[in-house]
This record gives structure tokens, C-alpha cells and sequence, in this order.
């Protein structure tokens, strides 16, 4: 892993910010996220696969070892549901000293409306044994990371696998999943950061002791220090966006808005539960007002927030900040990481207010 940095991107974080892609923050307006415009994070290649050889294979320890191909997995009961996802990564740009890898600032989230067979309808066809404790989803595409060649692989606990909205999706927005997304069939776990969510799946092993692959026992940890054995990110933590006020300065973004009412709006959202209140700070934090809340699109969704302003002539800086069922709030700074994950301090954004 490369050293953290300050100051320019490396060509070597480029090449990965120019091949993944965020939200555009003005499609927080949205309840869904057009299927175009929903963030892409993916490690390695794009596999394009193809449904007339795909096949899932669940095996390790099952009492039914199976192996379904599209038709037959397209002709179970699916059900919808919509889900916000978020990159644990998304915030890292945001750190100091950088850690080097996707440069996200604020904008690796989506929301869309999954189709697909709930995993626990699967994993009752096959039988799990008794001594299964983690499911291992492994994703078509291979890649090599702090020089470890391997296939995306997650690990989930029979628990996490077992809870009520885990789906082995084939539609998004009503759509098959597009190649970047995972066509033909990808995981997802409402909650939980975008990496439990395996792409272009092709595997379920159930094993019996705890995986640990890559992308669980080295990747998507919290760690202080390079060494430490890290503590595992899954659930998203509590954010809000506001979707930026009035017009942008085309470079550096600078907002632009007249004075006089302007209704503020945004999303929040958190894996750890329910988001219960959203505070508008419109004078870079010095107050703090309560804004309103519409219901949440769903268990796992996002909730819109609004808030009038009154806003009078001069620079400012107008934030939002959210707070879950747990109590858990959003810092107003971030508190640094080795990977750079979990970076949910409050969105700052600077405002021209013009008379
Ligand atoms: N097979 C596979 N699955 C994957 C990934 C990947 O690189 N390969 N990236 C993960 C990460 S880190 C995230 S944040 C989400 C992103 O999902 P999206 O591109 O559909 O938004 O997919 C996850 N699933
Ligand atoms: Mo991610």
C-alpha cells in the first residue's frame, strides 16, 4: 500500500477516479438514483458475462449442493426493495494526509430499487449445515492488491446472510443490472457498505470456519496504524448531504445564490438505524436549526430533509448534520484512518449570497 499524501493526485489515484464514478450531488432531488448517475466503485475489470453460460454455484457446507443457472434462478419468487448504498471509502479525498486509492470526496451513494430472490429463500433450498458460520460470495472478476492475486470474494455470517432484505439482485430501477452494476446477478446488503454487496456473482461456499480472504482480514478495516489488526466496517454510518444550493462556479464549485428564501434540501441515511432528526447550519456552524423530515423511501433508504433559509447577503458556508436511532451523530471532523474508510463528517458548502 502506497504511502498517504497531501497536496495533488497521483496518476495513480486518477486512474482509478476516472474509471469509477460518484453521484452528482444534484440528484439528491431524487428519491431514486437514475441507473446512470448511481456511484460505480469497482476494484478490478468489468467482467461481461453472459446469461446463457452464467451459472451460481452454492456449495461448502450445504446438505443440497446446487448449481442454478439464470432461468432457473429468474423463475424463483423475487421481491423489490430500495436501498441506499455507500462506498466506505466515500470521504477519503477529504483526509490528511490522503490515503491512496479511489479519491472520493462526498459523492459515492445511491439509491436504487433492487429486484431480486431473497438469499435466505436460497439458502433454505439448499441447507445449510448446522456448522456453516460464513457465506463466501465470490464475484467473477479477479484482481491482485498489496500483491495478493484473488477473485472478489466477501464473507458474510450466516446471521448477517440470513436478515430480511439480503438479495441476490437481477433488476435495478425495474432494469437488468448493467454490466458495471453486476449483470447478470449481484448481491445486495441493505446497511451495510457497497463492499458486502458482491458484483457479477458467481459462488456461495458456506464453510465453517470465519473467511478470511482479502477483502475481509486485510481490506475494509479500521485502522489506526498500519499494523493493527483493525476492527471491520460494515454497517454505513449516519450522513446527511444537502444537494448544493443555487448555481455552481463551473471550477472550483463555488455556490451562488440570490438572498431571500432558498429551500435548502438534502438525503440522510445511516446502517446503524433509523435517522431521527437532521439539523441546517447555514452560518458555518455557529447555530444549529431542526430540519424537516419526509418518511424514508424504505427500512435501508435514504429520507429527504428541507429547511428554510433566509439568506442574506455575503460568503457562508451551509451544512447539515444527521443523527440515527443509536444516538450516533456526524463529527464535524473527520477522525483519520489508515484505509481512509467511514469518513461521515458534515458536508461543508461554500456559499456566495448575492443582494
Ligand atoms: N465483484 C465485485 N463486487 C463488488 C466490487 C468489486 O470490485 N467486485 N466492489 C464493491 C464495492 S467496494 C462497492 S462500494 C460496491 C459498489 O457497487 P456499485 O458499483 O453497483 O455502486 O460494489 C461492491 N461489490
Ligand atoms: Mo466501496
Amino acid at each position: 500500500m502506497a504511502e498517504p499524501r497531501t497536496g495533488g493526485l497521483g496518476i495513480d489515484e486518477l486512474s482509478l477516479a476516472t474509471r469509477n464514478h460518484g453521484m452528482p450531488l444534484e440528484a439528491l432531488q431524487l428519491d431514486l438514483t437514475p441507473v446512470g448517475m448511481h456511484y460505480v466503485l469497482t476494484h478490478y475489470d468489468v467482467p461481461f458475462l453472459d446469461t446463457s453460460s452464467w451459472s451460481l454455484t452454492i456449495d461448502g457446507a450445504v446438505t443440497r449442493p446446487t448449481t442454478l443457472t439464470y432461468e432457473e434462478l429468474r423463475e424463483m419468487p423475487t421481491v423489490s426493495l430500495s436501498v441506499t448504498l455507500e462506498c466506505a471509502g466515500n470521504g477519503r479525498a477529504l483526509l490528511e494526509p490522503r490515503p491512496v486509492s479511489q479519491p472520493w470526496l462526498l459523492e459515492a451513494i445511491g439509491t436504487a430499487t433492487w429486484t431480486g430472490v431473497p438469499l435466505a429463500s436460497l439458502l433454505d433450498r439448499v441447507g445449510l449445515a448446522d456448522d456453516a458460520v460464513d457465506l463466501v460470495f465470490t464475484g467473477a472478476d479477479r484482481g491482485v492488491e498489496d500483491g495478493e492475486e484473488h477473485d472478489y470474494e466477501r464473507g458474510l455470517s450466516v446471521a448477517d446472510a440470513r436478515r430480511d432484505g439480503v438479495l441476490l439482485a437481477l433488476e435495478m430501477n425495474g432494469q437488468p443490472l448493467p454490466p458495471v452494476h453486476g449483470f447478470p446477478v449481484r448481491l445486495v446488503v441493505p446497511g451495510w457498505y457497497g463492499m458486502a454487496s458482491v458484483k457479477w456473482l458467481r459462488r456461495i461456499r458456506a464453510v465453517t470456519e470465519p473467511f478470511a480472504g482479502y477483502q475481509n482480514a486485510r481490506a475494509y478495516r479500521w485502522r489506526e496504524d498500519p499494523d493493527d489488526e483493525g476492527v471491520p466496517m460494515e454497517r454505513i454510518r449516519v450522513r446527511s448531504l444537502l444537494v448544493p444550493p443555487g448555481i455552481p462556479e463551473f471550477q472550483p464549485r463555488i455556490r451562488r445564490v440570490r438572498a431571500g428564501v432558498v429551500v435548502l434540501e438534502g438525503r440522510a441515511w445511516s446502517g446503524g438505524g433509523d435517522v431521527l432528526r437532521v439539523e441546517v447550519s447555514t452560518d458555518d456552524g455557529a447555530t444549529w436549526d431542526d430540519a424537516g423530515l419526509d418518511p424514508p423511501l424504505g427500512p435501508s433508504a435514504w429520507r429527504r430533509f428541507s429547511f428554510r433559509w433566509d439568506a442574506l447577503p455575503g460568503r457562508t458556508v451551509v451544512m447539515s448534520r444527521a443523527t440515527d436511532a443509536t444516538g450516533a451523530t456526524q463529527p464535524l471532523d473527520p477522525s483519520w484512518n489508515v484505509g481512509g474508510y467511514g469518513n461521515n463528517a458534515v458536508q461543508r458548502i461554500e456559499v456566495v449570497v448575492e443582494g
